[in-house]
């Protein structure tokens, strides 16, 4: 046998060191786009995300409607493959076909109330709204409401405080803190929203129309508005039905696939990465998983756009207690991202890596990314939402969500573990629950909220700047113990 000389560690043994923080590097100019695709280093990744944060390639995680959410808070869902080919296509048409709409209105209105007033439009009539905010983020100064075009407030019957915060739709019009934006007046759109109001044959707006480089300005996520874009929505696959799932899911509309595996570092995926870069070189494919900088090149040279990374560290996960494979989730992303960069250097392509599982607190989010991770990838901290397939449960005084791993005897998704054709002898995933954490959007915004913050401390005003920058240490058990309060919390004080 041979050695790795390095012990297996894992997130929670790391903190970051603030670096000096310069005043242009506020947590609100933090700008955590990223690129999910190979490729050339200074030039843009065909497909980019505005929050490095992917759902995983799970039944119990991504559904069209946890996809929908994600991708319009401007991350990414891959939909689960552990299902029919025509039922997975049908769900990335259902994804694909919405619409988020058009404008309507709002002004002077916390985000956090904005977020209430999204929500309460959408359940009620079941129309998809976003919201607009300066800087393209959710926490950012909020400039309007995007929705429907024949969405009408009063129609739907919505609360009075919600209505007068609403500026119909048909008067087309933006409404700000301090200067109204209106469809005749397009030098305002242009100097505050830096888009171009496209108007029909009576002066309504038809769609807004961003400069192709609008992205760079950290603006809106741009799959949120842009009327005739769609929302991006990515795939699983696996090597068993490849042939026949690939063409279904580009026909149905996927941007983005990924192969996935418990462990591919393999013949199998390999061929069928070369195979589905041959047939179709236009839809972007990534690889996975593996755990260390061989793996890594191996499926990179067989064509993955980028490759995901992580064993046996998911939160439902047996397999290393099954099968005695794995490797520490943070020792994994660091020989896996020197790898990533001996390749750019030796190939001039910069394939992304994502670091998969094991995410359990906001903060390894963070650490993941400073150790090399181009973006994430997460099953428990989804499957926690209102939007996620899995019952809503009630036990004792709490409410919990069922979460369940690919390998347990639930799902038995025996195409993503080898263990022979059509079936799984053991188990590799437990059946369980999560505490319920209600609408995802606004968690979602306080875990980015977090990671600007921490950003923000470690002078990095966006991810490759902050893998560059980022200074780690080892804790050891007694200091780990420091993160944590150490006295008796006042709620629990009052119970007793
Ligand atoms: P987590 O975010 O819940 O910690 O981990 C999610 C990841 O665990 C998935 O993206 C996948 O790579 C992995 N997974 C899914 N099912 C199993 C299993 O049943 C598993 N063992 O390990």
């Amino acid at each position: 046998a041979r050695f790795v000389p390095e012990v297996s560690r894992t997130f929670n043994e790391f903190l970051l060191l603030p670096n000096r923080t310069t005043a242009d590097c506020s947590p609100e100019r933090v700008d955590l786009a990223t690129g999910l695709v190979r490729h050339r280093p200074g030039e843009p990744s065909a497909i980019r995300l505005s929050i490095p944060y992917t759902s995983a390639i799970m039944q119990a995680v991504s559904s069209p409607e946890l996809a929908i959410a994600l991708a319009r808070a401007g991350g990414l869902s891959f939909l689960h493959h552990n299902q029919p080919i025509e039922e997975q296509a049908a769900a990335v048409r259902q994804v694909k076909n919405f619409k988020a709409g058009f404008v309507v209105s709002d002004t002077n209105v916390a985000p956090t109330d904005t977020l209430r007033t999204l929500r309460a439009v959408m359940e009620r009539t079941g129309h998809s709204t976003a919201a607009v905010t300066e800087d393209g983020t959710a926490g950012g100064r909020f400039v309007g409401l995007v929705t429907s075009r024949d969405f009408h407030p009063e129609r739907h019957n919505l609360d009075s405080p919600v209505r007068e915060r609403m500026i119909p739709v048909e008067s087309l019009a933006v409404a700000t803190a301090d200067v109204t934006l209106s469809g005749a007046n397009t030098r305002l759109w242009e100097e505050r929203l830096d888009c171009l109001p496209v108007l029909d044959g009576q002066g309504r707006l038809r769609h807004l129309v961003f400069r192709s480089d609008y992205s760079a300005h950290k603006r809106f996520p741009k799959e949120v508005i842009d009327a005739e874009k769609r929302l991006l929505c990515g795939a699983g696959v696996n090597t068993h039905d490849y042939v026949e799932r690939i063409p279904a899911l580009i026909d149905a509309g996927a941007d983005i696939l990924c192969f996935d595996s418990s462990d591919g570092y393999n013949d199998w995926q390999g061929d069928a990465l070369v195979w589905a870069k041959k047939h179709y070189p236009d839809t972007p494919i990534g690889g996975g998983n593996v755990v260390d900088g061989e793996a890594f090149t191996f499926l990179a040279e067989a064509g993955a756009d980028f490759v995901k990374v992580g064993i046996g560290g998911g939160s439902i996960c047996i397999t290393r207690d099954q099968k005695g494979i794995g490797r520490g989730q943070a020792s994994a992303v660091i020989d896996v991202a020197e790898a990533r960069d001996a390749y750019r250097e030796q190939t001039g392509f910069h394939v992304p890596i994502c670091s998969d599982g094991g995410l359990l607190h906001d903060y390894h989010i963070t650490i993941a990314l400073a150790l090399g991770a181009d973006f994430v990838m997460m099953g428990r901290y989804f499957a926690r939402f209102d939007q996620a397939p899995g019952r809503k449960i009630r036990m004792g005084d709490g409410y919990y969500k069922e979460y369940w791993g690919e390998g347990s005897s639930r799902a038995r998704n025996w195409q993503r573990y080898d263990q022979g054709e059509d079936s799984l002898v053991f188990e590799e995933g437990v059946d369980g629950f999560v505490p319920y954490a209600g609408d995802l959007t606004h968690a979602l915004d306080l875990t980015t909220a977090k990671i600007r913050a921490t950003m923000a401390s470690c002078g990095a005003a966006d991810l490759p700047t902050f893998r560059e920058v980022a200074r780690l240490t080892q804790v050891s058990q007694q200091s780990y113990e420091e993160n944590f309060a150490s006295v008796m919390l006042r709620d629990a004080t009052d119970n007793s």
